[in-house]
């Protein structure tokens, strides 16, 4: 009678402890030791140009990640590591900046990529067709383009 219940007893832990272990190993794919941290992949933004009634200049910048207040301006969100690819013309010649007048790309007639490396809030707007820059449509550090213009917040 003893070694039955011995021996039902060591059936019960074996399977108790295969069953926990199956279980471990199901939830410690991305880390055993503890809960699993959520690595945030790079991604990459596109963003193209398009004519809009909405816009003072009839020119707008769209993304499919991004919105499109009102006056057109662009607003778009972003992570460290992510990339952005912008259209350059010379039709749409491109400003970008981190919002000072130093400009990472001033007038670019040919498109362009850019990955943040850094947290902040960068501009980009079309030397012809954005409208009430500060500084001026041919000029970078203007935080407040509107129409064909976007604003990018990098966390
Ligand atoms: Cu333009």
């Amino acid at each position: 009678m003893k070694r039955i219940v011995s021996l039902l007893l060591s059936l019960a832990l074996g399977t108790f402890l295969a069953g926990h272990l199956a279980c471990q190993q199901s939830s410690s794919t991305s880390s055993p030791y503890g809960n699993p941290t959520p690595t945030p992949s790079a991604q990459t933004i596109n963003v193209s140009t398009a004519s809009s009634g909405s816009s003072s200049t009839g020119y707008i910048y769209t993304s499919s990640s991004g919105t499109n207040g009102t006056g057109g301006a662009l607003t778009l969100s972003a992570h460290v590591g992510y990339t952005i690819n912008l259209p350059g013309s010379s039709l749409h010649p491109l400003y970008f900046d981190n919002g000072t007048s130093t400009c990472i790309f001033s007038g670019s007639t040919t498109n362009q990529s850019y990955t943040f490396s850094s947290t902040g809030t960068y501009y980009f707007h079309c030397g012809n067709h954005a409208s009430g820059c500060s500084a001026g449509n041919g000029a970078c550090g203007s935080t407040n383009c509107n129409a064909m213009a976007g604003v990018i917040t990098v966390n």
